[in-house]
């Protein structure tokens, strides 16, 4: 199964033989794949080989690990296209998953002062700090940490925030949201985030800072998301 005198070496040839009986279909999502013990013994190699393959496939997100369980195969991960300015919640419906939100902070205050100065407020003019962890079908996708401004969104509330923030704004006529900029970033996790979005330390995350603006020119939010690089993967079309 394995050529001991190939180039390639044995871990990855171990990974690539996984990788194609998952493509195959012989582990559906979630179903676990053999032990490490019996890897060991199918393939003829150490338990040290057998790992760092299942260790590499983990890191790339087509398998997951649960402490004392096994190892088991992860859902593909959500392809984001990084052209359209679409909502979390659009996002995860238009994929047929199911978006829910837990809120983990919501207050009132007055932002330092490069984020005021984004958010074009003068002194003493207050944000609402928003920190939601979002999740689909269930499972945790992502962090938002949100500033906007209280002048533009004052009735926003715990209840419109359990909900898309996105279709709250554009419930009021004044608004329509127009564009955004936004850069990425990779990282590795902090612990409290590794909390919320469960995964192990240290686990690689893609940062996402975005200013959105309204049509009329108005930046409306500040938000840094952060990522499960295990479950996401961003696409942009170039043209020349
Ligand atoms: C997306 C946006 C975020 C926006 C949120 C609204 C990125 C990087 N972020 O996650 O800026 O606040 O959607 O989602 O794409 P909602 O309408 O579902 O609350």
């Amino acid at each position: 199964m394995l050529d001991k005198h190939s180039p390639v070496p044995m871990y990855v040839q171990i990974e690539e033989h996984l990788k194609l009986r998952i493509q195959q279909g012989e582990f559906s999502i979630g179903a676990a794949i053999p032990s490490e013990r019996e890897l060991t013994e199918m393939f003829g190699v150490s338990r040290m080989t057998v790992r760092q393959s299942i260790t590499n496939l983990a890191n790339s997100g087509l398998l997951y690990r649960e402490k004392g369980r096994g190892t088991f195969v992860a859902a593909p991960k959500v392809e984001q296209p990084l052209s359209g300015l679409t909502s979390f919640t659009e996002d995860m419906l238009a994929r047929g998953l199911t978006p829910s939100n837990v809120l983990v902070g919501f207050e009132k205050m007055i932002p330092e002062l490069d984020i005021a100065q984004k958010l074009k407020l003068g002194e003493g003019e207050e944000v609402f700090l928003v920190k939601r962890i979002r999740y689909a079908d269930e499972k945790p996708m992502a962090i938002e940490k949100t500033y906007l401004p209280v002048k533009l969104v004052p009735k926003l509330n715990k209840d419109a925030l359990n909900g898309s923030l996105y279709s709250f704004i554009e419930k009021d006529k004044q608004m329509t949201i127009g564009h955004a900029m936004q850069r990425m970033e990779a990282a590795l996790v902090t612990k409290e985030d590794s909390n919320f979005l469960q995964i192990n330390m240290p686990s690689a995350i893609l940062i996402i800072e975005r200013i959105s603006y309204l049509t009329n020119g108005l930046p409306f939010e500040i938000v840094h998301s952060t990522y499960r690089a295990d479950r996401y993967q961003f696409l942009s079309e170039i043209r020349r």
